[in-house]
């Protein structure tokens, strides 16, 4: 018989999780389970998101759950548990908090759902992927982080505003650390219609883009008090819908790296992956202009600093 893909999320009561059930749910990629520790928040959720059903074109049999037990073999298991920031605070001091929720939740995911597919939303991204494959002992392909696909949303976008151009025809990448600081946006590959960014754009209007692009979610959270959901829901969603429709897509998502790019073995950041229905199944490498190279090698320093804090939590 054939089966819907199983698909778990960790944290629904919040609002990253929520938005996540509500872009899966209303493209149908599967039987939903809403998991949050906080007593009745993935019920409130599901019941939200039930009630909006039929307009929303979705059947509202959701699980919801404070009892992790529910995600038993999962096919993937998104996590979404742990604080966001506040304004002013950046991701990286949530790392001892949110160390030891995802190895809470990694704990479980390793009992309960062993063949899954990991995707972690929790910040500090890169370093929390790394808490996440310590705990789980998951192949590099089954733990997959959500953050450039969120950055390259937001660099896109930056670059269809400032030139009044469709954002589907803006083709652009980040990569390198989820943090303000070390997100690296590649201009050296960013094209608009075909067109390469640097024939469109001055100098100075890149290094806007760029600089917007990666203080993106720490504007957001001064606006609205905290971080963001909708951009993020949708982020996770095309990597789900990648793997279970087996679409094979190349997005930006933080894997651990096995020596690519020249960066040492074992640490984790964004890089391009193909996302197919064994998870990231290949990690793309291509060349990056000199700045690039050493904005992504700034970028692992600093991930190495935040994996030491993390690992020394749990
Ligand atoms: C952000 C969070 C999800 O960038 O890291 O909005």
């Amino acid at each position: 018989m054939l089966k819907r893909p199983k698909i778990t999320i960790v944290g629904a009561g919040g609002n990253v999780g929520a938005s996540v059930v509500q872009w899966c749910a209303q493209k149908e990629l599967g039987d939903l389970v809403l998991v949050d520790l906080k007593s009745n928040a993935a019920q409130g959720r599901a019941l939200d998101l039930a009630q909006g059903g039929s307009f929303g074109g979705f059947c509202p049999n959701f699980v919801a759950t404070e009892d992790v037990s529910f995600m038993q073999d999962s096919d993937i298991v998104v996590v979404t548990a742990g604080i966001p920031r506040k304004p002013g605070q950046t991701r990286e001091e949530l790392v001892t908090v949110n160390a030891g929720i995802v190895k809470n939740v990694c704990e479980n995911v390793k009992k309960y759902a062993p063949q899954a597919i990991l995707i972690v939303v929790s910040n500090p991204l890169d370093a929390m992927l790394t808490v996440a494959q310590k705990v789980t002992g998951f192949p590099r392909e089954r733990v997959i982080g959500m953050s450039g696909v969120l950055d390259s949303s937001r660099f896109r976008s930056n670059i269809a505003r400032v030139l009044n151009v469709h954002v589907k025809d803006v083709s652009a990448i980040v990569i390198g650390a989820h943090t303000d600081k070390d997100m690296v946006p590649i201009v050296s590959t960013a094209t608009v219609g075909g067109v390469p960014l640097t024939k469109l754009l001055t100098p100075t209007q890149i290094a806007d883009v760029v600089s917007r692009t990666k203080r993106g979610g720490a504007e957001l959270t001064e606006l609205i008090g905290t971080s963001a959901w909708v951009a993020p829901g949708f982020g996770v969603t095309a990597m789900v819908e990648s793997i279970v429709l087996n679409q094979g897509r190349v997005l930006p998502c933080s894997v651990e790296l096995k020596g690519e790019y020249g960066i040492a073995d074992g640490a984790c950041l964004c890089v391009p992956v193909q996302l197919t229905n064994k998870g990231a199944e290949k990690v793309f490498e291509f060349e990056l202009s000199q700045e690039e190279k050493e904005a992504l090698k700034a970028a692992y320093k600093s991930y190495l600093e935040v994996r030491k804090i993390a690992l020394e939590t749990v």
